[in-house]
């Protein structure tokens, strides 16, 4: 059987820490998927349609990831899709507890397994809204961005 996993999350945009998750989840499994939380409370910089055509961009090189948008539960993305393991990336000890937490109700809910992969140190500090607010703001954010997304960045702070 093909061995599936998910890497979710909002992506808004994403970045290099989300791609070295990706990247070393794709070297595990045969297909990897992407998927992008839709949340009608949070409007977010970019479209999902937006978020989605950049990660496919930037994880193109690796053939089996695939990336879909999603709304509602995450367990039942998984089970549409026989995906039996949610792969996650873990920053520091603040991000523990909270996906601790889901890890622990998503397995509840459906016996879903959640892998936690440890974060390259280089982006340890690293998450989209940082990277958000220190590019509206005129910092230099080149170096945790996948080229197209920093020009997909400046662009869209530059539109507002
Ligand atoms: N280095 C490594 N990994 C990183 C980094 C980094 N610098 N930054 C982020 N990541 C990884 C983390 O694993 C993170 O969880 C993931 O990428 C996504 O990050 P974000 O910030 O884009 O996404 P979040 O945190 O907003 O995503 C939250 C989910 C969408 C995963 C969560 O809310 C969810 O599963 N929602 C669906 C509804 C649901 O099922 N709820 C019940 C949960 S029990």
């Amino acid at each position: 059987p093909l061995r599936r996993a998910v890497c979710p999350g909002s992506f808004d945009p994403v970045t290099n820490g989300h791609l070295d998750i990706i990247a070393r989840a794709s070297r595990l499994y045969d297909e990897v998927y992407v998927a992008v939380m839709i949340n009608k409370s949070k409007q977010g910089l970019f479209s999902i349609e937006e978020r989605i055509a950049l990660i496919e961009e930037v994880t193109a090189e690796y053939g089996n990831v695939r990336v879909e948008a999603f709304h509602g539960l995450l367990v039942d993305f998984c089970k549409q899709r026989d995906i039996p393991a949610i792969v996650k990336g873990l920053r520091a000890v603040s991000d523990f507890d909270y996906e601790l937490q889901m890890a622990q109700m998503n397995n509840g809910l459906s016996g879903v397994e959640t892998l936690f992969v440890p974060t390259n140190p280089t982006y340890s500090f690293l998450s989209s809204s940082l990277v958000k607010e220190v590019a509206q703001w005129g910092g230099d954010v080149a170096h945790l961005l996948p080229p197209v997304v920093l020009e997909a960045l400046k662009k869209k702070l530059a539109q507002q």
